[in-house]
């Protein structure tokens, strides 16, 4: 059973127990005693269940299970010691004792999450004895034990200034730079972008779009390596603003597109003009950062691939979109015959995981987010899985037969019909395909641990279910600080119940291990990868680029709803 699938029972168990220790109160307060005694055992039942996945969490690393086993369990056991011996003789004040405690418990996980904190602790018991003298009150035998009554007041007042002084830790403050446009020498490549408003097909109808150039994906930008490419951004009426991010290609900083890091949002009638020397060859993308959740969902995108001296073969982008929940289509078909060499660079533009399958020919994986693989074998009936932001290159030689590229089922890309049911195969681990290499690194100067999860942002006007890193959320994640020149790992622990594909601008990580297992393949590196739930992800990376960089969930609406930091240089 996976990490993932152990999170996922966890809460099903928490649930379950605290629900099946309410509901035989209740039943013992109104109901039938056999229909309590059942209730209060299958409560019973649940509790040890969220016991046992406890234990198995934190087996697995102990951010899955922190607050788990220092919050909820102690609340678990004394659910268990109170409760436990009345199940032959139900009572309605026992069972709601531990009904609370339960539900303490499963809060504390849903709304707090890691790391523990004394605040969350003390809140949590002042809730369940705070309860319990309501439910002795009005249910129990007797006047309501005073012992109740002050380790509420007392949890209840103790939690409150603890969460209190916890909010006080400052973040690091943002810094806001302003650079001059670099001199990196004339320009051999000039592009105008310019976004606004438009009206464009979408499947079999048209749709309103954010669009660079009235087309969506905005223009392909094509150059050599060694090129300066100078790209002049302007805005027509996009009222919240736009900016140029290159996905996965690490300029300079200033040139980076983050509004309020790098640069100021350029707003309708302002432009920009970006700078900087393609130095290294690969497929990326551009999109804008302003308000990026919103932008790039209405079509402020497009490709950029930076070619090696000399280009050779057939060359498509297939960037894969969803423009008014429906799929864009791929570029039209150039003609391909046998024997050509074919590249087939599939960019996933999108906020979630797809899956590609190329069918009725074997290929290789030649290059992951710009970076050629080491080794790479061949491959065939094997499907790829790129995460939100992900590149991942194809090579083959054309067959004299046709082949076809399906993207989640659904074909997009094909030189004629091809039969194949692509559903069922396997799919590809990047991190043990090509061949090895020993790692750049036997030393790592500075490690950070990132902990994904969800909770409850209560430091805006209004309060938020935020996508938390380290139970912090944008802007009070603080930043990591590194110096030039330090090798960094980062260590990125997903005790979430969803998908975040990770992405730090600026710099190419380098995955070292998975779960613990080292990574076997080529070297891979990365700028945007799929840390699953339950996952726990080692890369590392040279801090060679100065500046203050944005290092976030590329699911944007997560981006948005917090789950943002920066990383900068000291
Ligand atoms: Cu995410």
């Amino acid at each position: 059973m996976t990490t993932g699938s152990v999170l996922a029972f966890d809460l099903l168990a928490a649930i379950l127990a605290a629900a099946g220790w309410l509901g035989a109160g209740a039943t013992a307060v109104a109901g039938p005693r056999r229909v309590a005694m059942a209730v209060g055992a299958a409560a019973l039942a649940a509790t040890l269940a969220r016991a046992a996945t406890t234990i198995l969490l934190a087996r697995a690393g102990w951010w899955f299970a922190a607050e788990k086993v220092v919050i909820a369990g102690p609340l678990m056991l004394a659910a268990v010691l109170v409760a436990g011996p009345r199940l032959l003789r139900p009572a309605p004040v026992p069972f709601l004792f531990a009904g609370y405690a339960l539900t303490a418990g499963l809060l504390v996980t849903v709304l707090h999450g890691y790391p523990v904190s004394a605040g969350a602790g003390l809140l949590a018991v002042a809730g369940v004895a705070g309860a319990t003298a309501l439910t002795w009150r009005f249910l129990g035998s007797g006047p309501v034990p005073r012992t109740a009554v002050v380790v509420a007041v007392a949890a209840l007042v103790a939690g409150i200034g603890a969460a209190a002084t916890a909010g006080a830790v400052p973040g690091v403050p943002h810094a806001h730079q302003h650079r001059d446009v670099l001199t990196v020498g004339e320009p051999a490549k000039r592009f105008t972008l310019t976004a606004g408003t438009a009206v464009v097909p979408a499947g079999d109808r048209d749709v309103a779009a954010w669009a660079f150039n009235g087309q969506v994906p905005g223009p392909q930008l094509t150059a050599t390596v060694g090129d300066v490419l100078e790209v002049t951004l302007r805005n027509r009426d996009i009222g919240r603003g736009v900016t140029l991010h290159w996905h996965g290609y690490d300029v300079p900083n200033s040139q980076d597109g983050v509004p309020g890091v790098t640069q100021d949002v350029v707003l309708p009638g302002r432009e920009f003009v970006y700078r900087f020397r393609a130095d290294r060859a690969g497929t990326y993308w551009y999109h804008t950062h302003a308000a990026s959740d919103v932008g790039v969902r209405m079509g402020l995108y497009g490709v950029l691939v930076i070619h090696p001296k000399p280009a050779t073969g057939v060359d498509v982008t297939v960037p894969v979109h969803t423009l008014a929940g429906v799929p864009l289509p791929a570029p039209a078909v150039q003609p391909v015959a046998a024997g050509d060499p074919v590249r087939l660079r599939l960019i996933n533009t999108d906020n979630t995981t797809h899956r590609y399958a190329l069918a009725g020919t074997p290929f290789r994986v030649v290059a992951i987010d710009g970076s050629d693989l080491r080794g790479p074998a061949p491959l065939s009936e094997t499907a790829v899985l790129i995460p939100a932001g992900g590149r991942y290159d194809l090579a083959f030689t054309a067959p004299d037969t046709p082949v076809a590229l399906d993207v989640d089922g659904r074909v997009v890309w094909s030189s004629g019909p091809v039969s194949a049911a692509t559903g069922g195969w396997p799919v590809l681990d990047p991190l043990t395909y090509g061949t090895a290499e020993p790692p750049p690194w036997s030393r790592y100067d500075r490690e950070f641990t990132l902990v994904l999860d969800r909770g409850v942002d209560l430091r805006g006007l209004l309060p938020r279910y935020a996508h938390t890193v380290n139970g912090a959320a944008d802007p009070d994640i603080p930043s990591q600080v590194v110096r030039f020149g330090e090798i960094v790992e980062l260590r990125i622990v997903n005790r979430s119940l969803v998908v975040h594909p990770w992405h730090l601008h600026g710099h190419h990580v380098l995955v070292l291990s998975r779960d613990g297992r080292p990574a076997t393949g080529g070297p891979l590196w990365l700028d945007s990868f799929d840390v699953r739930p339950g996952e726990v992800w080692e890369v590392a990376f040279r801090a060679d680029n100065p500046g203050m960089w944005a290092n976030h969930c590329h699911n944007l609406p997560h981006a948005d709803a917090g789950m943002t930091l920066h990383l900068i240089y000291g």
